[in-house]
């Protein structure tokens, strides 16, 4: 396929409310929608990049950048015939997943509408509905953390995932415990740990959690491997894992015992599949984790959690627990057993909301031919 033109559309989105974790407070949340057209059709693409290097190194600024100046003028004008042959022409550029995750988002999309065939049986899906469950940010008080947790059981989700700090940690936990017995509950810190300060986390292992997620430093494997040891409850890797190498090296070292899969983190779908592959063969758990996406690389999470090995509920919540107004016409539902419905149209399946768009947009840039 000939990337005839391509544009890339910076968004800000109000989210319904606030979103706290260890790494910052998000009320906005921006993103780059990126668009391919080809052969009369086009592909859409989220890049997950948010606007402060919380999370990531990257920011919409630094995807806006290497998105502009490297990626753009790689497949501009080129024949690109899928995912693998993007990720070739755009190896000599280091690092920056989240940027490419989004290009190669945009490209499965437009292969699939080119093909008319759902993103979920491209990438191998066997599932039409995925489990899912809700991630719960930093709330003002222990208390004020089960009654918005209340409020998600009482929409049907089946699963909590409670953002966690220090000072704010145990004590939410064992609150949540004390007032949901039952529940599959599980904690997510983005690594606000050293090894010495997660040790004040051990009476977690007390509490039935179905895991503690990325409790250390993005590049500390073998710290995670020493803090396992010391916890019967599975660590889960998220920020650490950015290679199928990475994932590999963290199963070798026993540094956990389930990983966290994001597309954008890997620097795209494909590799996120090849994770998902490496696991797999190694009888490690996987779920799809979420970047408080828009309904577009809400799609493409459905699609990638509908692969075997994603075997626990991903963070894929309803289009309604971010926005109350979304930039795809697909509004993503709840099911009454915790479970979304996988889409089944051509590509991601969405179509975009021209007008949301409009509202939403800080700026736009096009590229084309000649
Ligand atoms: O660590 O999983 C994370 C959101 C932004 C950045 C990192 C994370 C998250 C979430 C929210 O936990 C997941 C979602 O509901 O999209
Ligand atoms: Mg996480």
């Amino acid at each position: 396929m000939i990337i005839e033109r391509f544009a890339l559309t910076h968004l800000s989105m109000p989210l319904v409310a606030p979103f706290e974790t260890s790494f910052g407070r998000t009320v906005e949340r921006e993103c780059i929608l990126i668009t391919l057209f080809s052969e009369g059709l086009s592909g859409y693409g989220e890049c997950v990049a948010d606007r402060e290097p919380g999370y990531s190194y990257e920011t919409t600024g630094t995807a806006w950048h290497v998105l502009k100046d490297f990626i753009v003028p790689a497949i501009l004008g080129q024949d690109v015939s899928d995912a693998g042959d993007f990720r070739r022409r755009v190896e000599k550029i280091r690092g920056h997943p989240l940027a490419k995750a989004g290009v190669e988002m945009a490209l499965w999309d437009l292969c699939g509408r080119r093909e008319g065939r759902s993103m979920r049986e491209m990438l191998g899906g066997e599932r039409e509905r995925v489990e899912v469950g809700v991630s719960v940010g930093i709330q003002a008080s222990p208390e004020a953390l089960v009654q918005t947790v209340g409020g998600y059981l009482d929409q049907g989700y089946r699963r909590i995932k409670a953002k966690i700090k220090p000072g704010r940690d145990v004590g939410d936990a064992v609150a949540l415990r004390k007032a949901f017995p039952e529940i599959k509950l599980q904690v997510d810190a983005n690594s606000a740990y050293s090894l010495e300060t997660a040790q004040s986390l051990l009476p977690l292992d007390e509490l039935s959690l179905l895991m503690i997620e990325q409790p250390l430093d993005e590049d500390d494997i073998w710290d995670h491997h020493k803090l396992q040891e010391q916890f019967h409850t599975p660590l889960c890797l998220d920020e650490s894992i950015l290679t199928p190498r990475h994932a590999r090296a963290a199963i070798e070292m026993s540094a956990c015992k389930i990983i966290n899969i994001k597309a954008g983190r890997v620097g795209g779908l494909s590799q996120a599949v090849a994770i998902h592959d490496l696991c797999r063969a190694n009888g490690l758990p996987v779920w799809c984790g979420g970047m408080l996406e828009t309904g577009v690389g809400r799609a493409s999470n459905l699609a990638l959690a509908s692969l075997p090995g994603f075997t626990l509920p991903g963070d894929i919540s309803a289009s309604d627990r971010y926005y109350a107004r979304d930039i795809t016409r697909e509004r993503f539902k709840l099911n009454p057993d915790s479970t979304i419905d996988v889409p089944r149209a051509p590509g991601l399946g969405i179509t975009l909301d021209e007008e949301a768009l409009r509202l939403f947009r800080k700026s736009e840039l096009e590229f084309n031919l000649r």
